[in-house]
């Protein structure tokens, strides 16, 4: 296998990282190429639990880890990161890992706009993680952030911040939140060049001499397609381009460097934060999920909400994403269970369709259409092999690989890395 892009299909939460751990090992440079400290993932090596948000996984495995320009990049979460690995025994340097000079920064202003605005909305809030990646893209793509490579250039910061606070002091003003002064941001950046620069660098140059000397890359993909900027179910989404087509721009590499695309599914649904979510359960059988599952965010511990297996939306992912096998996850979470559920499409307003439309307010009103298949009564935790599962299991996951028009290549058993199942 050559290069791998593995991104979420669902909401977030499919468990990426236990197979980009998995595929990191196979790996020789491990890239993040969006998103920012709103992901996160634990990663147990031996008897050390890491708990990573900005380091690409890699850098645990021993390999190369390189945070891409389409990632923004809070310099305090990334020194927090580094020192709290570090005090595990596990240094990060500029030998392990290299970060795209053209990254732009969250500064202490992102977050502070990002959650003045979600308590503005009130009730409609979107349910940020309110770590300022919204808006630190907004500042990008306005042509105003600070980029890390600006802190190579301290003459030109004053009248770089000058242009950013006069858009933000105006939109604090607004919301009655206090100001921000140019010189704390100033003084504030001019203490992380020293210790961030050393990490800087053209990544795209790397990137080009890794594909020269055939090394293999690990495209690490963070939240998921149906929280995609364009894709999603917007607004409720983060503010990045999730699917594996943003891999190149946001590493810096050609479309064809990304190679095979790895969807991660978990075998039921979750979702944290709030917005549009048909299948999911309201009931004992949802709760039973999430206390079965575990199922509570990592960055911000919030309980996830839980559902029914949505293949309408997982093959609308699918598509988008350019997912060219999937792995299902946690399908332990289901056993028991007398009865299952798959969504298999919407009626909205009295018609039945097959994907979900792009519209807010539709989006709202469907209601999931499902079909209903036998549950299994024996156990699927830690099956590695395809003959351990209940045969009813076996039918719940080849109606998926039907209905999302993809293969379910792996499935994974439990958080062990070696409970994974290499499908046929
Ligand atoms: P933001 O903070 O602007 O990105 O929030 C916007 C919406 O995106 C959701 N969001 C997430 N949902 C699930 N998981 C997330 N991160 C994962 C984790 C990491 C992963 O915490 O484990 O799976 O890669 C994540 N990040 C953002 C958020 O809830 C809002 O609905
Ligand atoms: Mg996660």
């Amino acid at each position: 296998m050559a290069n791998v892009a593995v991104i979420g299909a669902q909401w977030g939460d499919e468990g990426k990282g236990k197979v980009v751990d998995w595929l990191a090992s196979r790996a020789d440079v491990v890239v993040r190429f969006q998103g920012g400290h709103n992901a996160g993932h634990t990663l147990v090596v031996g008897n050390e639990t890491y708990k990573l948000s900005l380091l690409p996984s890699g850098v645990v495995r021993g390999k190369l880890g390189i945070i891409g320009n389409g990632v923004v990049l809070d310099p305090e979460a990334l020194l927090a990161e580094i020192a709290r690995v570090g005090a595990q025994g596990l240094k990060v340097t500029p030998e392990n890992l290299r970060i795209a000079e053209n990254v732009p920064l969250i500064l202490p202003l992102h977050p502070a706009l990002d959650k003045a605005r979600e308590a503005a909305r009130g009730e409609d809030k979107i349910g940020t993680t309110g770590r300022g990646i919204g808006p630190a893209y907004e500042d990008k793509v306005g042509r105003r952030a600070i980029r890390l490579c600006d802190l190579a250039e301290p003459e030109t910061l004053s009248a770089k911040l000058d242009e950013l606070l006069l858009h933000h002091n105006a939109l604090f003003r607004g919301l009655g939140a206090p100001e921000f002064e140019k010189q704390a941001l100033l003084d504030q950046l001019l203490a992380l060049a020293p210790k961030l620069l050393p990490f800087a660098e053209p990544v795209w140059e790397r990137l080009d001499a890794t594909r020269h000397e055939g090394k293999r890359v690990l495209f690490e993909g963070a939240q998921a397609v149906m929280l995609d900027v364009d894709h999603g179910t917007y607004p409720y989404v983060t503010s990045s381009n999730t699917v594996a087509g943003n891999a190149a721009a946001g590493a810096g590499c050609g479309p064809d460097m990304v190679g095979y695309v790895l969807g991660i599914a978990k075998a039921y649904t979750t979702r944290v934060g709030s917005g549009p979510f048909p299948t999911e359960l309201h009931d004992d059988i949802g709760k039973r999920l999430g206390e079965r599952g575990r199922e509570f965010g990592t960055v911000t511990g919030r309980p996830r909400r839980c559902g029914w297996f949505d293949t309408a939306m997982v093959r609308q992912a699918v598509k988008l994403g350019g997912v060219q096998g999937l792995v299902v996850t946690k399908l332990d979470v289901l056993d028991g269970l007398e009865e299952l559920k798959l969504g298999v499409g919407y009626e909205i307003d009295g018609k039945v369709v097959k994907r979900l439309p792009a519209g807010f307010g539709a989006q709202a009103r469907a209601k999931p259409v499902f079909e209903t298949m036998p549950g299994w009564s024996g156990s699927t935790y830690g099956a590695r092999s395809y003959a351990d599962l209940p045969a009813e299991a076996v039918k719940y996951i080849r109606r998926i690989e039907e209905l999302v028009e993809a293969p379910v290549v792996l499935l994974s058993t439990s958080p062990e890395r070696d409970d994974t199942i290499v499908m046929k």
